[in-house]
């Protein structure tokens, strides 16, 4: 059986969030693997899939020296960074980290709108490396709210998923990329956020799809604009 390695990071506490989905979504899916959504008919099969969840500060000095750590470590052939997105309505897929990054340090919350590099010897931007187009046509299946964004923002999820994509292009073979999740909204009306159990289908499909991506690349499953 062929094994995988995956690694799930999102963030421990951000802001006043009582149920924050970047914290629950890498739990859930720990411990609950790829369970299969109702009605797949493309689910993994022969494949041996262990998933890392890793929780991480909203700190732009230690969230990434603490996920390379963890990424030393197991070595993944699949990375997925998630965070929380306020004003995401579904799941929104992240198509591009940038090289910019709010100056305002750890200790000053305080924007002060003005704006540095991530890396300065980095490039402008990089893409991200999961495959959207299949994951979107995996989630419209199942009935899971996404959009397609073009900017993780200039916060420490911007900088993370940068930070990880400039390490992953130094890489042999790895994939990896950036969700963000709006906020947990239990009720049926759907107008801001999506239930838990969706954010967790929604994760599940996407580590299924980078997985298969990773065994079977096909140009198709690439989204890029
Ligand atoms: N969202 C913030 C940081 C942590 C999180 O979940 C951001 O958008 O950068």
């Amino acid at each position: 059986m062929e094994k995988f390695n995956v690694v799930v990071s999102g963030f421990d506490r951000y802001e006043d969030v009582e149920v924050n989905p970047s914290y629950e979504v890498p739990r859930a899916l720990e411990n609950q693997g790829l369970m299969p959504l109702s009605g797949d008919d493309g689910a993994l099969e022969g494949v041996d899939v262990t998933i890392t969840a890793v929780s991480l500060p909203v700190s732009f000095s230690q969230a990434w020296p603490m996920l390379r750590q963890v990424l030393d470590r197991v070595h993944p052939n699949v990375v997925v960074a998630t965070g929380l997105k306020h004003a995401a309505r579904g799941i929104a897929l992240e198509r591009c980290a940038t090289n910019l990054r709010d100056a305002s340090n750890d200790e000053h919350d305080q924007s002060t709108g003005d704006l540095i590099p991530v890396r300065p010897d980095g490039p402008a931007a990089y893409w991200t490396r999961l495959p959207l187009r299949s994951i979107l046509s995996d989630f419209s299946s199942h009935g899971i709210p996404a959009t397609l964004s073009s900017d993780a923002g200039t916060y420490v999820c911007n900088s993370l998923f940068y930070n990880l994509l400039n390490w992953t292009s130094q890489q042999e073979h790895v994939l990896s990329g950036f969700v963000s999740f709006p906020l947990v909204n239990e009720s049926a009306s759907h107008e801001y956020g999506l239930p838990l159990k969706q954010q967790i289908a929604a994760g599940q499909a996407v580590v299924s799809r980078s997985v298969r991506y990773f065994q079977e690349p096909t140009a198709s499953d690439i989204l890029l604009v």
